[in-house]
């Protein structure tokens, strides 16, 4: 039987016990199959992990699309920021010289890179569209280095689950599964239409994730940490948004 097919029965098969044999089927089958999200507890708990399931089996391998450089949006419009920390100005004012990417966890090597360092590793450039939660978008250029590469450098395990990330400003993390953060297309971007990334987009150093909600790609990344569970981070939902309401899985 061919992969995809395989797949289909898994979600039909999952989907199928939820109507048929009730919520406790489904439940173990989507476990069986490390397909239940973080954040799936409550009344809509079966209905985030159907979500994710059918996307996580169907869609693991595809790609987001990518666009021509005359679709590209006049403005990449920046959503607000909160005021900068005094962390970052102090950054900001030495050129963000020193500023760094930590990444440890259940990796080989624990690494610290700085941006000069990422900007030296094979670059890539996509032209996607950045949808927010609210409804706007944009089409922009990002340039980055791709995340899997970085991951490769460091050496991630092989019972790594989840990717954690953080920003150097509060309140603002978020995961992601390994599958995410292998995907061709997640990138740490630091480039934006021809120019170093903007504050305001981020700047100097985001993560870009365009087969998710804006949300999930993280302004001002310092730290990443890989991990198999994600119970000890925050209130153990899988990052911010579900803490404040928004789904753990973001998928457009
Ligand atoms: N650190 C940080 N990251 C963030 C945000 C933020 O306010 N702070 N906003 C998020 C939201 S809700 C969206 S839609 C996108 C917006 O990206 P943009 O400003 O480049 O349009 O960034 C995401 N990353
Ligand atoms: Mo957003």
């Amino acid at each position: 039987m061919n992969q995809l097919s395989r797949r289909k029965l898994i979600t039909t098969g999952i989907a199928a016990a939820a109507g048929v044999s009730g919520l406790a089927v489904a439940a173990r089958l989507a476990q069986k199959y490390g397909l239940v999200p973080p954040d799936h507890g409550g009344v809509y708990g079966l209905g985030e992990t159907l979500t994710y399931a059918s996307q996580r089996l169907l869609t693991r391998h595809s790609l987001a699309r990518e666009f021509q450089p005359s679709q590209i949006s006049q403005r990449p419009v920046p959503n607000d920021i909160a005021p900068l920390s005094d962390a970052y100005k102090r950054l900001q004012a030495g050129g963000f010289v020193d500023w760094r990417l930590s990444i440890d966890g259940l990796v080989d090597r624990p690494t610290t890179f700085s941006l000069a360092q990422l900007k030296s590793y094979p670059s890539r450039s996509q032209i996607t569209q950045l949808a927010c939660e609210e409804g706007w978008s944009y089409i922009a250029q990002w340039t980055g280095v791709p995340l899997h590469h970085v991951l490769d450098l460091v050496g991630v395990h092989p019972r790594a689950k989840y990717l954690v990330y953080f920003s150097i400003e509060p309140d603002w993390w978020e995961s992601i599964d390994m599958s995410d953060a292998l995907h061709p297309q997640t990138f740490l971007a630091y480039g934006l239409n021809g120019n170093d990334l903007p504050t305001p987009n981020g700047g100097p150093l985001r993560l870009r994730l365009p087969r998710q909600l804006g949300y999930k790609s993280v302004k001002f990344v310092t730290h990443m940490t890989v991990t198999d569970s994600l119970k000890s981070f925050g209130k153990g939902l899988g990052s911010a948004a579900p803490e404040a309401g928004y789904s753990w899985y973001a998928g457009i």
